[in-house]
């Protein structure tokens, strides 16, 4: 009797491993709900694919990415596609903080500023997959200390999940020994026509909305805060919060080139969210009236940073999931958005900001990040 139970139990668990999904034979794991399907590697926890329906019931791929899984790893431009940087991202000004009157510094990859930890941080490693089923996946890491010139180890983790017609990001992180920054992102870039729009590929004629984006903070020529947030008036080139506007609605403004730093027109910003906003409410909605797609954004943060893709330079493909046939793959400059919801940009450097309960963490405290996407049509 006891043989055979102990058999049985051994029988039940290897089904089980059996119907564990598995990845594909690019190493891509698939996970599916009604509506959406998401595709994911473990180098740099990345979102490979996200495939949503468009207004005529036609699945597109509408994020950016490369189909050679092998490609992510040795990319020399290395855009941080839909992953995870960290463990602070964005810029981090001049490459020094000081956390207790202890000064650390850390690399110079971005002129004279970090960007997104330096090279060869989270979003250029391979997390561990501590858990997958049919409908979402987790991925882990452990971040030595001061491997990216920051004290003491973090562990975080990021659980993708969908359900019907949703993806939503979790991520957690804390620094069990020492006092140090967090601060995460999920940076994917969108194109929520999926370069098929036979007449344009560039975001220009996406629109967008964030109702509580009413401050943004300044930024000197490297794309680094200022210190100063400005209000946002109604019509002006950082107004998206007073109604939806098409991201191209400034381009014939004087200040929309140059507007992201030398020689990049168009968007690389931060804009600081409503604290007082219910962020029960939708915090961003971007559109395209030619797939008809449309995507929610629902945060528990406080600043969204925009980019439009100024530093395409024509000569990377998008995806054989995207385009269309007989045509070019090339992704042309402007031709995508990244969103990246987070805290204040290089707030560690900005007490006056308020921002350092949200950006230094230490033993006994936890960092939390969660969004939903909510994929629909117009
Ligand atoms: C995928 O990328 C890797 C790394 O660059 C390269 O060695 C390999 O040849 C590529 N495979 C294909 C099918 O292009
Ligand atoms: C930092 O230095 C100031 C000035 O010397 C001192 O008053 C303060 O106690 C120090 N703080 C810490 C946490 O060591
Ligand atoms: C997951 O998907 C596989 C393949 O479609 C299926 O065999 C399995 O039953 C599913 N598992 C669950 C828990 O739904
Ligand atoms: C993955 O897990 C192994 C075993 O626990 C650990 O040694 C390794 O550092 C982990 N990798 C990452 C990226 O955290
Ligand atoms: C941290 O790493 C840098 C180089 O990566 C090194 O110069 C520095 O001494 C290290 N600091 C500590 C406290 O280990
Ligand atoms: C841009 O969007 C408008 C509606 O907002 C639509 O009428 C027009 O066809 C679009 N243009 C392109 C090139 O897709
Ligand atoms: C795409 O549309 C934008 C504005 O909507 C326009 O500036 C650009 O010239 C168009 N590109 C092409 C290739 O038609
Ligand atoms: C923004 O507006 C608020 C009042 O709504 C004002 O208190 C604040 O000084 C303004 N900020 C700037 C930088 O002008
Ligand atoms: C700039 C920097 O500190 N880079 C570090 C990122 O993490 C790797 C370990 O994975 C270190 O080797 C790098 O020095």
């Amino acid at each position: 009797m006891k043989t055979s139970f102990a058999l049985f139990a051994v029988l039940a668990s290897a089904a089980e491993v059996l119907k564990k999904p598995t990845p594909d034979a690019d190493g891509k794991f698939t996970i599916t709900a009604p509506g959406i399907k998401a595709q994911f590697i473990p180098y740099a926890a990345t979102l490979t694919n996200l495939f949503v329906k468009d207004k005529n019931g036609v699945e597109r791929d509408i994020v950016l990415g490369y189909d050679n899984t092998s490609y992510y790893p040795v990319d020399p431009g290395h855009p941080v596609y839909n992953a995870i940087p960290g463990r602070y991202v964005n810029r981090i000004g001049k490459g020094t903080f000081t956390i207790d009157n202890v000064t650390y510094h850390t690399e110079l990859n971005d002129g004279p500023n970090t960007l997104h930890g330096g090279t060869n941080n989270w979003s250029y490693r391979k997390w561990n997959v501590t858990e997958v089923t049919n409908s979402s996946i987790t991925f882990s890491i452990y971040d030595p200390a001061n491997s990216t010139g920051m004290p003491g180890h973090v562990e975080s983790s990021v659980t993708y999940s969908v359900s019907k017609n949703r993806w939503s990001i979790s991520m957690d992180a804390v620094s069990p020994d020492v006092k140090t920054p967090i601060m995460l992102t999920q940076h994917t870039y969108f194109q929520l026509d999926a370069f098929a729009n036979p007449e344009n590929r560039t975001v220009w004629n996406h629109t967008i909305h964030i109702p509580s984006a009413k401050r943004v903070m300044l930024a000197d020529q490297n794309a680094l805060p200022t210190g100063v947030i400005a209000n946002v008036s109604k019509n002006d080139i950082d107004d998206f919060w007073t109604a939806p506007h098409r991201l191209g609605f400034a381009s014939g403004n004087s200040k929309f080139e140059n507007h992201c730093g030398s020689g990049c027109h168009g968007y690389n910003g931060n804009w600081a969210l409503d604290d007082k906003r219910n962020k029960k409410d939708v915090a961003l909605t971007l559109s395209s009236a030619w797939s008809g797609i449309k995507a929610e954004l629902h945060t528990n943060q406080d600043a969204l940073v925009l980019y439009t893709c100024n530093w395409n330079d024509g000569k990377t493909e998008f995806k054989s999931t995207q385009g269309v046939a007989g045509k070019d793959r090339f992704i042309p400059r402007d031709g995508c958005i990244a969103i990246e919801a987070q805290d204040y940009v290089d707030g560690i450097n900005h007490p006056e900001w308020g921002r350092l309960a949200k950006q230094i963490f230490g033993p006994g405290q936890k960092y939390h990040w969660e969004s939903t996407w909510e994929f629909g049509t117009i």
